[in-house]
Parts: C-alpha cells; sequence; structure tokens
C-alpha cells in the first residue's frame, strides 16, 4: 500500500460464529419487516431521532470520501404542503399519461395515484440531495465519484437506521423531481435524488400483496 495517514482498527468487533450467523438471521428476520408505507399518522417524532439517522447514513462509504450527499429533513407544515401539492401538480402529469401504458400497469398491484396525502400526515419528509461537486470538506468544489453509487448507498443506511429506530418509510420519487430543490433551496449543483417520508404508521396502514413478493435466495445469488 501506498504512505498514507491512518490510525489502527479498534471498534472492529468479533462475534463468536455461532452467534454470527445468529446475528445475521435476525438482521434478516428484522429488515424483513420493512414496508414501504403509504399511508401515515400525524404523530410527532422528536428530531433528536432523525438527526441520528441521517448521521448513520453519513457514515456510509463514498466515493474517496467525498460523502456526495446532503439531507434536508422537512418538519414544518408550511413546506411540506408546499412539497405536496407541487408533487401531486408533477404526478397528475405522470398518471395521466406521462409514465406510458406498461409502468402503469406494473404500478396497479401497488395500489399508487397521484394523492399523496403521506406527504403533509408524516411528521418527516427527508430530501436526499447528491452533489456531482465537492469533497472532504463541506465548502470543496471538486469532482465527486461514483455519486449514485454513494448516495444509494447512504439512502439505504438512512431506511435502514429509520426502519431500526422503530418508524415506517416510504421511498418516493416524483417525476420529475427538480423542484424539491427549490423549496429546499439548495443549490443547483445539488440534484434531488430521492423524498424519504417517515414516522408511525396510520391505525389502518396496509402492505400491497404485490410488494410482499420476494424474490428466493436461489433467484438472487450464486455461490461459486
Ligand atoms: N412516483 C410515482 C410512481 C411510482 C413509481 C414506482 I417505479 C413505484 O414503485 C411506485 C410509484 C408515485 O410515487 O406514485
Amino acid at each position: 500500500m501506498q504512505d498514507h495517514d491512518s490510525t489502527p482498527l479498534t471498534d472492529y468487533i468479533e462475534y463468536p460464529a455461532n452467534e454470527m450467523l445468529a446475528r445475521s438471521e435476525q438482521f434478516y428476520l428484522d429488515i424483513k419487516r420493512r414496508h414501504s408505507i403509504r399511508s401515515f399518522s400525524n404523530r410527532p417524532v422528536d428530531q433528536a431521532i432523525i438527526e441520528n439517522c441521517i448521521k448513520a447514513a453519513g457514515t456510509a462509504p463514498s466515493g474517496a470520501n467525498h460523502q456526495p450527499w446532503h439531507f434536508t429533513a422537512i418538519h414544518s407544515s408550511d413546506v411540506k404542503r408546499q412539497v405536496r401539492e407541487q408533487a401531486e401538480q408533477h404526478e397528475r402529469g405522470f398518471y395521466q399519461g406521462r409514465a406510458g401504458e406498461e409502468w402503469l400497469e406494473a404500478l396497479k398491484p401497488l395500489g399508487t395515484d397521484s394523492n399523496k396525502p403521506y406527504l403533509e400526515h408524516a411528521p418527516w419528509l427527508i430530501a436526499v440531495f447528491s452533489q456531482k461537486k465537492g469533497g472532504i470538506n463541506a465548502d470543496d468544489k471538486n469532482t465527486n465519484y461514483y455519486v449514485h453509487e454513494s448516495v444509494g448507498i447512504a439512502t439505504g443506511f438512512l431506511i435502514n437506521a429509520l426502519h431500526n429506530a422503530g418508524l415506517v418509510t416510504l421511498t418516493h420519487t416524483p417525476k420529475p423531481m427538480h423542484f424539491l430543490s427549490k423549496i429546499c433551496q439548495r443549490p443547483d449543483e445539488d440534484r434531488p435524488y430521492m423524498l424519504i417520508i417517515a414516522g408511525y404508521p396510520a391505525n389502518d396502514a396496509t402492505v400491497p400483496h404485490h410488494a410482499q413478493v420476494k424474490k428466493s435466495l436461489e433467484d438472487i445469488a450464486t455461490f461459486l
């Protein structure tokens, strides 16, 4: 390895093999309970919880460790209303034709439409932005690398952290999404990547059958 500054790895924890097996199964069983929810309670969620989840997301690996992401956590009813209004406006165009027949057919079993009341009901909307330019320091303007991959991983960490905290989530990608930049007052270089809705489920929350069909290990993995 090339010479570079480093410190010894001190926070690694090795578990005995049997405990590792139990933990891996436990994690699977736990993450298996994570579902995309479209019916949220308006019960408040402490900002400190959201902050911890975003901090967890911020530990994700990224190209050259440039951390090419920004998270705007929206709690304000006024801002949520703006997001809902504009998302629904774009989604109406999507569902009324822009999506095309095949896409709409694929969405039918999820029961989605252009109405997005959860954008106002849920206590938190977290807009994830990706940054083409940046660097290890927040105000750097260098090239970022593997931006899509990095932000995807960080968003995965975020969803995991929110689930682990006991909240339900929805990954929402209104199309187009550029309106989020303006509402969130992000600079032009920040591209909206995804909107994560987080909170408690409504009492009558449901999970579509279609969303519960998961491919088998044989279908998704090969061991050589
Ligand atoms: N963004 C739209 C449509 C949508 C698209 C996919 I792909 C989904 O998995 C679910 C929905 C919406 O949120 O309704």
